[in-house]
């Protein structure tokens, strides 16, 4: 029998294959492919993506870590039915996205990088750029991805493609490992032809699986749940993953039990849901926090127990407390002791529902909702006018944008003093929260807007950046422009590292090296972020009040690129309501007095914590 066969390049055979990966809506689950050229990847992929055209786009981003940014929140708004890839030379251009690929797999989001790598032959080494290890000849800057990686491996066949292609999208598309997968691609191997088997290239659609809990681990959880006397769900991110917002809300409905989200599970359902309490955790709402610390049964739904949701496990304080955990991913159902039920979250709330039959957790007090209610409106209302030419609060800013907000607004953000004063105070409509908190990645926020709206151009998107992540990584802006991809950026000044600066007082430090007015500098900066952002094109303008920025936001929805809205704010408040104690390590010994004042607030709040059920 003779095997038809198609001689190509490996990088031509790569594009080729990846064009034809669809999903079952019929569109390609590899969007496209975010590059930056260099030696590694300019003749063999650069040359197959040329050549492949529009049937695997390219574009073209400033910096590799941010363009993989755009990929990641792109994956994440699309609840990871989609991907995109990126594409770098060897070297830096491929350890510029080792952060970025941290971030998705800390996220369980899916990413192909496909990084150049050293030639396989070997013959000119070492390359520009080639990292030599004096004892491990097969060392290259690329092993850096191994550990942040779903799933690594490196061409150094063509014939490689055949095995590591399938299992890139087997990977990508598995919701119970689902995260980035990194195919470092050697050089000379990218140009090198063979022949490969025509089958190959046949379009194949990758369904994502739903799969069934064990029918007794169901029984179990309903055992736990008919003795519960106060029962709450926490809603995670795995929530959104599964498509189960919907049914969430249905089984908390049918059997009477509050739910809390997460900073990943937040919005899956309305905040005005009368069973939805807010956020659980260090950055989460009163009415969250007391439910939480009452519950004698914690269920976990689609979440992973970060420290944040488990206000660093000092907040489920009932000391009868019990936690089981529906999860995808046997490693989150067992975490801690958990009761395991390992299964979709849709597949297994319908199941366990129908095990507890017409069973309702006995009534709880929702007047703790109400009063929840009464407390952000109060801390989020404009400020009065009282002439003293007193900065906003962050918290104001927050009001002013959710006053103006619709439900078509999806506010995002990853780090700085906005993520958590958006999880304990943002009201958001179902599906208009998007926050990277599992990694936090300053530098998210601006390429991370810019991948919502690729991937839902009929939302309005609205980043909130601090002045600190806005220099960290802003160049995709100009990408933005250039594409005409619009989103509001509303860019709070506060003249350093607020957030930190706050935990570093909190923690008895000295103020020291996050605010500029602590730092060693000869002069305090004036940094011009309208001119900054104009001078990549974007809209630009700075606000001197709430009520200004109200109506900048609502001006900015008319245009074709993105707007900066800069405002001044005051770094000192924080939230003023709502949280949770987390574990920061406070210095154990020696220090002024202050430092002896945190040490015994820690030693106090460490005590509360229970690590193991
Ligand atoms: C890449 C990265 N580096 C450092 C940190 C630690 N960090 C978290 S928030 C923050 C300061 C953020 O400052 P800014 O963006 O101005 O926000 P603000 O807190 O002032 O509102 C720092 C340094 C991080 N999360 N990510
Ligand atoms: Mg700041």
């Amino acid at each position: 029998m003779t095997i038809k066969t198609i001689r190509l390049t490996a990088a031509q055979a790569m594009v080729k294959w990846l064009s034809v990966q669809m999903t079952e809506e019929g569109e390609r689950f590899i969007d496209g492919v975010w590059a930056i050229f260099g030696h590694g990847n300019v003749a063999g992929i650069g040359e197959a993506l040329h050549g492949i055209g529009d049937a695997l786009p390219t574009w073209r981003g400033q910096n590799e870590q941010t363009m993989a940014h755009a990929a990641i929140a792109y994956a994440k708004t699309l609840k990871r039915t989609r991907a995109q890839a990126v594409t770098s030379s060897i070297g830096p251009g491929a350890t510029n996205m080792v952060t970025a690929c941290t971030l998705a797999h800390v996220n369980r989001l899916p990413v192909l990088f496909i990084p150049g790598d050293v030639f396989a032959n070997r013959r000119p080494d070492p390359v520009l750029q080639q990292v030599e290890d004096f004892g491990d000849a097969t060392v290259s800057a690329n092993d850096c991805f191994r550990p942040v990686s779903a799933y690594f491996d490196r061409i150094m066949r063509p014939e490689h493609l055949l095995t590591c292609l399938p299992r890139a999208l087997a990977t990508m598309t598995d919701p119970a490992i689902c995260g980035p997968v990194t195919l470092a691609f050697c050089q000379d191997v990218q140009a090198e032809a063979y022949d490969y088997p025509e089958a190959f290239f046949e379009p194949r659609v990758w369904r994502i699986r739903r799969p069934e809990p064990d029918p007794r681990e169901v029984a179990d959880l309903a055992e736990v749940i008919r003795a519960a006397k106060r029962p709450v769900i926490i809603s995670g991110g795995g929530v959104i993953y599964s498509q189960a917002e919907a049914d969430l809300v249905a089984f908390a409905e049918a059997h009477n039990i509050p739910f809390v989200e997460t900073q990943a599970g937040k919005g899956a359902n309305s905040w005005d849901h009368p069973l939805n309490f807010g956020s659980p955790g260090v950055t989460g709402s009163a009415s969250a926090n007391a439910l939480c610390a009452e519950a004698d049964l914690v269920i976990g739904v689609g979440t992973r127990f970060q420290d944040f949701t488990t206000g660093s496990w000092a907040l489920f304080r009932n000391a009868a407390r019990r936690l089981v955990s529906i999860n995808l991913a046997g490693y989150d159902a067992t975490k801690r002791g958990s009761l395991p039920c390992v299964g979709d979250a849709k597949i297994t709330l319908g199941r366990l529902s129908a095990a507890l039959g017409d069973h309702r957790a006995p009534a709880f007090d929702a007047q703790s909702r109400t009063d929840w209610r009464a407390t952000v409106a109060r801390v989020t209302a404009a400020p009065e006018a009282d002439g003293a030419g007193n900065l906003p609060s962050d918290v104001q800013v927050i009001g002013a944008v959710q006053r103006v907000a619709t439900e078509r607004t999806v506010v995002m953000c990853a780090a700085g003093t906005m993520p958590g004063a958006l999880q304990v105070l943002w009201q958001a409509a179902a599906g208009g929260y998007h926050m990277e908190y599992g990694y936090s990645c300053m530098g998210y926020e601006v390429a991370g807007a810019m991948g919502i709206k690729l991937a839902r151009p009929d939302k309005e998107v609205i980043c909130f950046v601090g002045d600190g992540s806005y220099m960290m990584a802003n160049s995709e802006l100009a990408t933005a422009v250039m594409r005409r991809v619009p989103f509001t950026v509303v860019l709070t000044d506060n003249r350093g590292y607020g957030c930190i600066n706050r935990l570093q007082i909190e923690c008895g430090g000295a103020e020291f090296n996050n605010m500029y007015k602590d730092s060693n500098v000869e002069v305090q900066p004036e940094i011009d972020f309208v001119a900054h952002a104009a001078a990549m094109g974007a809209h630009a303008e700075k606000v001197g009040s709430i009520a200004e920025l109200e109506a900048r936001i609502v001006v900015a929805r008319g245009r074709k690129i993105p707007s900066v809205i800069v405002i001044d704010t005051d770094a000192v408040p924080g939230t003023g309501a709502g949280g949770h104690w987390w574990d920061v390590a406070v210095p154990q010994a020696g220090g002024p007095e202050r430092l002896e004042r945190a040490r015994a607030h820690y030693n106090q709040n460490a005590a509360e914590q229970r690590t193991f059920d």
